[in-house]
């Protein structure tokens, strides 16, 4: 049993995401997912649209996604991985680099990121569509 874990806030869920996701369940057998704490959000710098509770219950229905865990700070991976028995840490390779000093304790994979997406995208393309709306 491969088992897989990775990271994220994982706002307004999109093609990117489920990209990932999928892309990381296919590398083992089970899939863990750490999602932020609005907290842990905060220190991030990162303001979700949906709260913790919202992205795990959405993140959950996810077929890829085996387990959700809170996310509340940058130290807890290396505990993470030893307490779930990770064998891949997987993340977006706008991380590339960031996680390497977990390869003492599993495999560390940054994947191509979905071009063209992001929350924050979405975000400021609905806040376009609002204002020509409001400028009929
Ligand atoms: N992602 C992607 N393609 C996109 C957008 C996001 O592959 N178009 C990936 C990111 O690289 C990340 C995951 O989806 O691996 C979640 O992205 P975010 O919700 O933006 O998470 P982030 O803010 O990168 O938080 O400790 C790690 C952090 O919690 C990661």
């Amino acid at each position: 049993m491969k088992r897989i874990i990775t990271y994220g806030t994982f706002d307004i869920l999109h093609a990117g995401h489920i990209n990932l996701l999928r892309r990381a369940k296919e590398l083992g057998d089970y899939l863990i997912v750490g999602i932020s704490t609005d907290k842990f959000n905060e220190m991030k710098g990162k303001q979700a649209y949906y709260s913790f509770e919202q992205r795990k219950a959405i993140l959950e229905a996810v077929k890829y996604v085996d387990k959700v865990i809170p996310e509340d700070s940058w130290e807890q991976k290396a505990d993470d991985i030893k307490n779930y028995d990770i064998d891949i840490l997987v993340m977006g390779d706008n991380w590339s680099g960031v996680f390497d000093e977990l390869k003492e304790l599993c495999e560390v994979e940054y994947l191509p990121r979905t071009v063209g997406i992001s929350s924050t995208k979405i975000k400021e393309d609905l806040m376009k569509l609002k204002e020509e709306n409001e400028n009929k």
